[in-house]
């Protein structure tokens, strides 16, 4: 453990690997070589002639699949940019095969994985994206009504389901952990650290929800299949299943009295739409389209994506966030039928973000114009947008801490370099500084994704997993919070990885989760889907090492979910 005075590092930062996507479905625009040629495009590539098409239909089917599985994430399906640079034909064209090239190789500063030099793809690839790059972009088929219900599949309905619970499993300790290229999670007890089931999902899910009673566990897949898991079983098992669209990121369920367990959406990337579902059996119920206007300059956008999205604990409503339009939308779940939907202007480029500490205030990261916008779940308005401070605010769900000096605030750190920012959140007891932020700290580097605390702990912790350093990337950051009045707080390192002594690979550490006492924090140590991963378990109290959970099942783990922790909102 090695402690440290805010130690910079160099940020030559990426913005992820979002690899593999498993991306289903035949396109609605088919590729005719023939009719694209090099003269025709108005483009030069190296080797080709005006009259030879630019790519073949294999090579265009091939440019697919790496398209979905590595930028769409960041640039969007249209490529009309987000985290991303807009990739639109009007401008790579302009650009050009050499430019593409390079840039793909290299990446940039600003956020562009170096695809090439990181040994990620293949220089034949590489040669092959930057030609794809100059045709228009494909648009996959519409998912509407129809097949969301013909993919639904009630696989225990709920009157054959158990009426008490039928395992010996503290179920409110399990962590659901997100077996990212297998397409599972898993689910460990957090007394025992043993794997209780290994269930399969969609494709790389992205995130786990728990219902307000905690008994049902959803999960979303990449590839837009939400999956409910009943907990009660023995061992748990799937109850449900559906598909949303053809690519997703968010699920969740109501929590309002009254509604607990009653009611499940799922927001989609493609086509950009949520599902309102039955509660109790995934049963499609409603699908709305999230296209429209921009919120500022009121154009039309194509494809706004559903990106987190929370449940209010102050009224029925889902709180939906829309990427590229940069709407909060509050849905009214009490009447499906006559839906209310009240549409909040916050700022464009939404993406993750948390409650503060008293459950009413939701803080969403609007990334790529480096804010955060505050939604009043209570009033149902705005009520600011922050200037972070910091490049690309990426907080998970944040992190909740009591600050000596300030009070409550809310943490997030960043994607684009090694700042947090602590913003805070009371405007009864500190009016001064609620919705402002009230303190920078520098943590280990660029390339952060998640901070995390729990009410009874004295540390908040920030991960590095994007960091083109692999001692950074293989370590976490802990600063002192009671100390956090003093000039230039010091952390303390965490060698995760180290700790975690995988066989080989360059593992990343990522996303901290506790458990639900708030005694001990849970690191992914995330490798490659042929080499060893692990999860480790760090005492809270004294930052040591307390156990290094290794199983040969345990392929890819990333995100992780203490059923408590997340169905109270506690972090
Ligand atoms: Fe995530 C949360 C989208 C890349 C792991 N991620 C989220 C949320 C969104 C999102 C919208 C918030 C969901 C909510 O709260 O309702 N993530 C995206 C992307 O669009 C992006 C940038 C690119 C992509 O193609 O997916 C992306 N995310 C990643 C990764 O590369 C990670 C590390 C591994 C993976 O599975 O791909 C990753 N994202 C996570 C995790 C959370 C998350 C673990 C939940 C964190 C939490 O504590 O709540």
């Amino acid at each position: 453990m090695e402690r440290s005075r805010n130690r910079k590092k160099n940020l030559l930062l990426t913005v992820a690997t979002f690899s593999a996507m498993a991306f289903s479905g035949a396109f609605a625009q088919d590729y005719n070589p023939a009719n694209n040629t090099v003269g025709q495009l108005g483009v030069e590539v190296p080797g080709l002639a005006a009259d030879d098409p630019l790519l073949s239909a294999e090579e265009f089917e091939r440019g697919k699949e790496i398209f979905f599985e590595r930028c769409a994430g960041c640039h969007g399906v249209l490529r009309k940019g987000a985290t991303g640079k807009a990739l639109t034909t009007d401008l790579t064209r302009d650009l050009g095969y050499d430019y593409l090239h390079s840039f793909i190789t290299y990446g940039s500063p600003a956020g562009m994985p170096n695809w090439g030099t990181s040994g990620e793809m293949s220089d034949e690839d590489i040669a092959l994206m930057a030609k794809y790059l100059l045709i228009d972009p494909p648009q996959p088929p519409e998912f509407g009504m129809p097949e969301i219900r013909e993919s639904w599949n009630l696989i225990v309905p709920p009157e054959a389901r158990p009426t008490a619970k039928a395992n010996d499993i503290d179920i409110d300790n399990l962590f659901s952990v997100t077996l990212r290229d297998t397409g599972q999670v898993a689910l460990i007890d957090g007394g025992t650290y043993e794997i209780q089931a290994v269930i399969d999902t969609g494709y790389a899910v992205h995130i786990s929800r728990i219902s307000a009673s905690g008994r049902y566990l959803y999960v979303i897949g990449r590839d837009a299949k939400v999956t409910m898991i009943d907990l009660w079983m023995d061992p748990p098992a799937p109850v449900a299943e559906v598909k949303v669209g053809s690519e997703a990121r968010s699920v969740e369920t109501s929590k309002f009295e009254g509604y607990e367990d009653k009611f499940a959406i799922a927001g989609a990337y493609w086509p950009p739409q949520y599902v309102i579902m039955d509660g109790d059996t995934l049963e499609p119920l409603k699908v709305k389209s999230t296209r429209g206007m921009t919120y500022d300059t009121q154009e039309y956008h194509p494809e706004p994506r559903v990106a987190s999205i929370v449940a209010s604990h102050f009224a029925p409503e889902f709180v939906v966030t829309v990427k590229e339009t940069g709407k909060v939308l509050m849905i009214d779940y009490s009447d499906i039928k006559n839906l209310k939907v009240t549409e909040i202007e916050a700022e464009r480029f939404l993406h993750d973000g948390g409650f503060d500490s008293t459950g009413r205030y939701f803080l969403v990261a609007a990334n790529a114009r480096d804010k955060v916008a505050v939604i009043d779940t209570k009033e149902d308005k705005l009520v600011a947008v922050i200037e972070t401070g910091g490049v690309k605010p990426h907080p998970g769900r944040g992190a909740n801490i009591e600050h000596p000096v300030y009070g409550p605030v809310w943490v997030t750190s960043h994607l684009g370099d090694e700042t947090l920012s602590l913003i805070g959140t009371d405007p009864e007891g500190h009016p001064d500084q609620a919705w402002t932020v009230v303190q920078t700290l520098e943590g280990l580097g660029g390339g952060s994704l998640f901070v995390k605390t729990h009410p009874n702990s004295d540390h908040l912790y920030v991960d590095a997993p994007l960091n083109p350093d692999p001692e950074l990337s293989g370590s976490v950051a802990v600063f002192t919070v009671s100390e956090l009045g003093t000039e230039n707080p010091e952390f303390t390192i965490l060698p995760i990885a180290e700790w975690a002594a995988v066989k080989d690979g360059q593992p990343r550490v990522v996303q901290g989760e506790f458990n639900r006492e708030g005694t001990e924090i849970w690191y992914s140590v995330w490798n490659g889907k042929d080499k060893e991963s692990a999860i480790v378990v760090v005492d809270d109290k004294t930052l040591t090492l307390k156990r290094v959970i290794k199983d040969e099942r345990l392929v890819t783990p990333t995100g992780k979910f203490n059923v408590y922790n997340t169905r109270s909102d506690v972090y």
